[in-house]
């Protein structure tokens, strides 16, 4: 049968995507209904040659839907989430405030998707950081072992959704006066204090933890734990933000299991593994990049090299488009796998 979809925060920039994406992939549905704030409602979008009329976000608009896609804050998914299960949809959600709950799944196609197969009507989306790292991984894990992964990122301002978009774009352009350029909204829009992010690098992503991490980097280690399904991983992530429109980057050693793994080995998993591009050849200058991944589904992958000191340590330059991979591909394929699933029993 045809599925009825909503996707609440259809106005950001994540919930933008998602409507693409369902159109672009042919997803089967019957209606796509675009909720956002009482700001938006009324408001006509359109996409593909297809005109849609947003509406606004209340319990009575989930009467009818089969799935329902959340990015639209946290705080929104706390509200809505469990209305809209209550009324018979099946809940995608983007955003944090599920993630971590024990018997809800968190879920990446490629590397997980048995955990779709037992849900309470909410799944989860793990964050865009986490998502490319694991897809990236999950081929050399299921090779030769995981023990350590320490990740450094370069991420985009669109993470942080269309306001900073909009504020790298402001701030760029005042070029000439750039002392006195003033940041509103990074790299915490909840935080007392705001950088400008033109020119810059902030090594803040979301608030700070008693722990010393920001809850960016918690998520990145939490998250790969729960989706690997191996508490033990050892995982430590610092998270920066760079003056980027889309394209997360990262930098990533890793340990793995099994001795006297060569460079060469991994190259051939990655090559042969789904949605990961291997871009990685010096003599060409060839490696991942933001500028071009932008508007791309896949997870690329290059840099790859062998630590000097460590016999199982490796290094990777791991770049995918946030929005898409990270959130609204991710979000859709989600979908796509539950649709399947249902079918085939
Ligand atoms: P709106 O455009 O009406 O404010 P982004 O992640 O790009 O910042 O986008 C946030 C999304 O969440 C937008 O679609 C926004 O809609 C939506 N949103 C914000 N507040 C609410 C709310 N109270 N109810 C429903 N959607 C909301
Ligand atoms: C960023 N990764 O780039 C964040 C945004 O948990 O879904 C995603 C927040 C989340 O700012």
């Amino acid at each position: 049968g045809k599925v009825n979809v909503a996707i609440v925060g259809a106005t950001g920039a994540v919930g933008t995507k998602i409507l693409e994406k369902l159109l672009e992939r042919n997803f089967p549905s019957s209606s796509i209904k675009l909720l956002a704030s009482k700001r938006s409602a009324g408001n006509e979008v359109e996409v593909g040659g297809m005109q849609f009329v947003v509406e606004e976000t209340v319990p009575e608009a989930f009467d009818g839907v089969d799935i329902a896609f959340f990015s639209a804050g946290g705080k929104i998914s706390e509200m809505f989430a469990q209305e809209a299960v209550k009324r018979g949809a099946v809940v995608i959600d983007n955003t944090s405030a599920f993630r971590m709950v024990e018997d809800i799944p968190l879920v990446v196609p490629e590397v997980n998707l048995d955990a779709l197969r037992q849900h309470n009507g909410i799944i989860a989306n793990p964050n865009c950081s986490t998502i490319q790292m694991v897809a990236a991984l999950e081929p050399i894990r299921e090779k030769f072992g995981l023990k350590r992964i320490v990740v450094s990122t370069y991420q985009a301002v669109s993470g942080a959704g269309a306001e900073a978009i909009d504020e790298l774009h402001a701030q760029s352009d005042q070029l000439e006066g750039r002392a006195e350029i003033e940041g509103k909204l990074l790299p915490s829009a909840a935080g007392k204090k705001h950088y400008p992010i033109a020119f810059n690098a902030i090594p803040q992503i979301d608030a700070f933890d008693a722990s010393g991490y920001t809850l960016e980097e918690l998520k990145m280690m939490n998250e790969t734990k729960k989706i690997f399904n191996m508490p033990k991983l050892q995982v430590s992530a610092t998270c920066v933000r760079l003056p980027i429109v889309t394209g997360h980057s990262e930098s990533l050693y890793i340990e793995v299991d099994q001795e006297n793994v060569t460079v060469e080995e991994i190259r051939d998993v990655l090559s042969h593994a789904k949605g990961i591009v291997l871009q990685d050849d010096v003599d060409t200058q060839t490696y991942p990049m933001p500028l071009f991944a932008e508007g791309k589904d896949d997870v690329f992958v290059g840099r790859i090299r062998k630590d000097p000191d460590v016999s199982t340590g490796f290094h990777l330059w791991v770049v995918s488009d946030n929005l898409l991979k990270g959130a609204a591909l991710n979000s859709v394929q989600i979908a796509e796998s539950l649709v399947e699933i249902k079918t085939s029993i």
